[in-house]
């Protein structure tokens, strides 16, 4: 079982997306670890978009993720990472696929709605730098068996 960080940005918390983002990752199968309804500090903005230091969109994308609250949390099923971000769909929103949670609800890179981990190493990393050991839940849910093979 792999797991990942899913972030609903600023935007989709404004705009009241937080439960249909929810219901996409349950309605796919995944399985809800951990969650935190929270306001992001510069200083967690700037570790975790480290990678991303000095290209022309950093200062903006520092901005937007500190602008207002953030659902952040962790999912996990059966490689996590590539289905969560598949879910998502592409970077710019104008060319996600059509039933992805970008295509469907936004338009600009600029806001694009979520954040998901895009390697099972990141999203180690990624989750270790959000939440605290003992806010993830280990639990089984009775349908399981009727998802994971
Ligand atoms: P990802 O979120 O799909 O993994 P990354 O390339 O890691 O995409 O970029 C991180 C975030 O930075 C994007 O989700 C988006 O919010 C923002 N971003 C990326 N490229 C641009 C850009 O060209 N203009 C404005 N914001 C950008
Ligand atoms: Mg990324």
């Amino acid at each position: 079982m792999q797991r990942t960080l899913v972030l609903v940005k600023p935007d989709g918390v404004q705009r009241g997306l937080i439960g249909q983002v929810i219901t996409r990752l349950e309605n796919r199968g995944l399985r809800i670890v951990a969650a935190k309804f929270m306001q992001v500090s510069r200083e967690l903005a700037e570790t975790h978009y480290a990678i991303h230091k000095g290209k022309p969109f950093y200062d903006g994308l520092i901005n937007y993720i500190t602008s207002a609250p953030v659902m952040a949390m962790v999912w996990e099923g059966p490689d996590a990472v590539a289905a969560v971000r598949q879910t998502m769909g592409s970077t710019r929103p104008r060319e996600a696929a059509p039933g992805t949670i970008r295509h469907d609800f936004a338009l600009d890179v600029g806001r694009n709605l979520t954040h998901a981990s895009d390697s099972p190493e990141n999203g180690e990393a990624e989750i270790a730098l959000w939440f605290k050991p003992h806010e993830l839940v280990q639990w089984q849910r009775e349908i399981d068996r009727w998802i994971f093979e």
